[in-house]
């Protein structure tokens, strides 16, 4: 397989280079065909989840895996497998989170949601198996020969997108929303950090340690990096809060201006628009200072800390 050329510094160039790298992996782990060991697949469940994971998104989340895999001298390729494995768990993410129960979305990516171009017991099916599919491939030894990385991986990858990580944000966001009991009033602003670092932040923070731990990081990098995921993955979602006031559906390939309709804690709202703003640029700043320890090799990462800020969709 070609691997992502370790010289280039640009970041679109990185960024449309690995999502062409991951597609290519995913269509071959999405395939009809069954996977050694497996009885068979059922061929309209494969083409639901290639419909939920293929053919969009700006595979941020790999393309962080790999770039922090590739800092600490880790190989391309198993930041590859690890990046298509964290990719595979934030598609079935969307798909369940589009689907009627949660934010019942009928656009993702630009395209109908997997329960609109299926049905719903599909796409529930389609993201259960997107999200085991996750784990099969961090725990496979082609991502990485030994053992012990390989679990630290998988405990990586389960504890951000779990109870006290993804899902349990996305339990907090449901909350705050009212749907199990009247909400009195705005969420403080420290609850809204907290379930978005959840929802969103931890996962992000994950791609990168999964990078990290790929190149065998040690204790002073993984703090480091850690601390720049954090800072990144909270730039990310005030960007998002701001993008849902500001951008248009065509843009961002799904339906905006829902936050404040739903009655969603985000910073826009407790901040103002130009307090999220500066809050954002403040994150993001965080994030690159983080990396003063890394020189120029980790150049990439910052210039991503810049775009998680300024993205447009
Ligand atoms: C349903 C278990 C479960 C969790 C849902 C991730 C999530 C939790 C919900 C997604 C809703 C949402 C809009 C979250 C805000 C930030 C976010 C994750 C945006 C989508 O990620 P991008 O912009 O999407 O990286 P692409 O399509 O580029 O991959």
């Amino acid at each position: 397989m070609s691997s992502v050329p370790s010289g280039i510094h640009d970041l679109d160039t990185r960024l449309a280079r690995t999502a062409v790298l991951i597609e290519r992996l995913l269509e071959n782990l999405l395939a009809d065909e069954p996977a050694e060991g497996e009885v068979t697949r059922p061929a309209r469940l494969t083409a639901a989840m290639r419909h939920g994971a293929l053919g969009g998104g700006k595979r941020l989340r790999p393309f962080l895996t790999v770039e922090a895999g590739l800092l600490c001298n880790a190989p391309a390729e198993r930041g590859l497998r690890a990046g298509a494995a964290v990719e595979l768990l934030h598609c079935y993410s969307l798909v369940h989170d589009d689907l009627p129960a949660m934010d019942d979305d009928d656009l993702r990516r630009g395209r109908p949601t997997v329960h609109k171009a299926f049905d719903e017991a599909t796409a529930i099916l389609a993201g259960d198996a997107l999200l085991t599919l996750a784990f099969e491939v961090l725990a496979n030894e082609a991502t990485h020969p030994d053992g012990a990385v390989r679990a630290a991986l998988v405990t990586c990858l389960a504890r951000a997108s779990g109870v006290g990580g993804m899902v349990g944000g996305q339990m907090f966001d449901l909350a705050a929303e009212g749907r199990f009991e009247a909400v009195r009033g705005a969420l403080p602003d420290a609850e809204i950090r907290r379930l978005q670092a959840m929802k969103t932040g931890a996962l992000l923070a994950a791609s990168v340690e999964i990078g990290a731990r790929l190149g065998g990081a040690d204790a002073a990098a993984l703090a480091a990096l850690g601390r720049y995921g954090r800072a990144l993955g909270a730039t990310f979602q005030i960007a998002d809060d701001i993008l849902d006031v500001e951008s248009d559906a065509a843009q961002m390939g799904k339906a905006t201006a829902k936050d404040a309709d739903k009655g969603k804690g985000t910073l826009v709202g407790a901040l103002g628009l130009a307090g999220a703003k500066r809050e954002r640029d403040r994150l993001s700043a965080e994030a690159v200072e983080a990396l003063s320890g890394f020189g120029e090799k980790a150049d990439v990462l910052r210039a991503a800390a810049r775009f998680a800020a300024e993205r447009k969709s």
